[in-house]
């Protein structure tokens, strides 16, 4: 079957889902494929955190609702160390901003509803999909879906296909450089049932490794300690991963983690990997096809929302007069600020990590920067200027 478009998106993630719904808005017409289920998309667990600017676009774009209602405002976080807790207040460093809990899988739902609500088609559970004449302006996608073949033909491809999908594959190697830093440690993560044991997020380091203690609902914690990433999850009973979440978050406060019922369990990797272009052709990379972060900093989902912003701009722009201006500069303008979320996120992670076999010295500069943020109003602003998030391009 072949289908005409004039933006063909591949991957209903946040990144996919999110630039549908903002074109929709510019009377800018998409197609989604997605490789996987509806069911899948809207269960799988990612990140927890949003930023100011993602919680005020998707307020401003009209999928906040259940966001606002749901989700957790914090004004705050807490960076815990030498048997001691430190309150980063970020509101009161950042001129009144916030972050907001509110699990990825959430905004997906509420994504996937607006997408379909604006009468987009979103073909999930395809697979074998390949790109095809990006150099041209008559670009076009082929996948199979129920053994049978289908075509998209369209004028621009957003490859929202996340760090495996093929898009980014489909730049020449030779223009594409590829940055990329691999970390000597994962993250092992749980949910489990359990009261909060913090208002606000926890991140800790120790002599044992890192500990983050996140949320999800006055019922439901996230926390996760750092491990080895070749480790596997049946290796670590209950009884186990709570003795080293106590014997991570020792402290001289009186207070411990509220245990619970441990019901989801898995290990990520950590790097730090950024394509440099975005773009090829009529081919643009948003989100995690073109960069990833650890995720200490908590800015995968919220890179992939800057991205589409700057694309949604840079398409409306050649459509509504004919500027070629803002799909050339894309991966430029959308580059400036995945550097600095990508350095972020090395600094959040190299500050609260120690790493197996780093000299002393290593060791020393990791707590005198802890305690310089701690005890520095100049370095606590600086990390939370970056925590709420730097501001988006403007869409108007
Ligand atoms: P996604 O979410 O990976 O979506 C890509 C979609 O493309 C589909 N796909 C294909 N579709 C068709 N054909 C193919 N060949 C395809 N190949 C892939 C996939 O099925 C999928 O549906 O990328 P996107 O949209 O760029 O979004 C990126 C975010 O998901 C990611 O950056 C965040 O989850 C990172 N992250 C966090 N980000 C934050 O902003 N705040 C956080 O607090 C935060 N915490 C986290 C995180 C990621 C984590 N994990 C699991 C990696 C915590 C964790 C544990
Ligand atoms: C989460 O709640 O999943 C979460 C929170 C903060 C991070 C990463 C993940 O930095």
């Amino acid at each position: 079957m072949m289908e005409r478009t004039q933006v063909c998106i591949i991957g209903a993630g946040p990144a996919g889902l999110l630039l549908s719904h903002l074109l929709h808005r510019q009377g800018i017409a998409s197609i989604i494929v997605e490789a996987q289920t509806r069911e899948a998309i809207e269960g799988t667990i990612k990140a927890g955190v949003l930023e100011h600017p993602t919680v005020e676009l998707l307020k401003q774009v009209g999928v906040g609702a259940r966001m606002m209602r749901d989700g957790f405002e914090h004004h705050g976080i807490e960076l815990a160390f030498g048997g001691k807790r430190h309150r980063i207040d970020l509101h009161e460093l950042t001129g009144g901003k916030s972050i907001m809990v509110y699990p990825q899988h959430e905004v997906i739902k509420d994504l996937v509803a607006a997408v379909l609500a604006n009468g987009t088609t979103i073909e999930f559970g395809v697979s074998d999909v390949s790109l095809h004449d990006i150099e041209t302006t008559r670009p076009s996608i082929r996948y199979a879906k129920g053994g049978e073949p289908h075509e998209i033909q369209c004028d621009f491809i957003a490859g929202c296909d996340g760090f495996h999908g093929p898009s980014r594959q489909a730049i020449p190697a030779a223009i594409r450089q590829e940055h990329l830093k691999v970390y000597p440690c994962g993250w092992f993560g749980i949910l489990c049932e359990a009261p909060p044991s913090s208002d606000e997020l926890i991140y800790a380091q120790s002599d044992r490794g890192f500990v983050l203690v996140s949320t999800r609902t006055p019922k439901i914690q996230r926390m996760y300690f750092q491990c080895d990433p070749a480790d596997n999850v049946n290796n670590w009973s209950e009884d186990r991963i709570w003795a080293e979440f106590r014997a991570r978050l020792a402290n001289n406060e009186g207070w411990a983690l509220k245990e619970g019922r441990i019901f989801q369990k898995g290990i990520i990797a950590m790097r730090s990997f950024i394509c440099e272009t975005m773009q090829h052709g009529r081919l643009f990379l948003a989100g995690d096809s073109a960069h990833i972060v650890p995720p200490t900093g908590a800015k995968g989902l919220n890179l992939a929302a800057g991205d589409v912003v700057v694309l949604t701009r840079a398409i409306r722009d050649f459509y509504r007069n004919g500027s070629q201006a803002g799909l050339d500069g894309y991966s430029t303008t959308a580059l400036k600020r995945v550097w600095r979320g990508e350095h972020f996120s090395w600094f959040m992670t190299t500050m609260l990590h120690d790493f197996e076999g780093e000299d002393t010295i290593t060791r020393r500069f990791r707590r005198a920067q802890l305690d310089y943020v701690v005890s520095s109003r100049a370095a606590a602003t600086s990390l939370a200027e970056n925590y709420v998030g730097l501001p988006f391009e403007s869409l108007d």
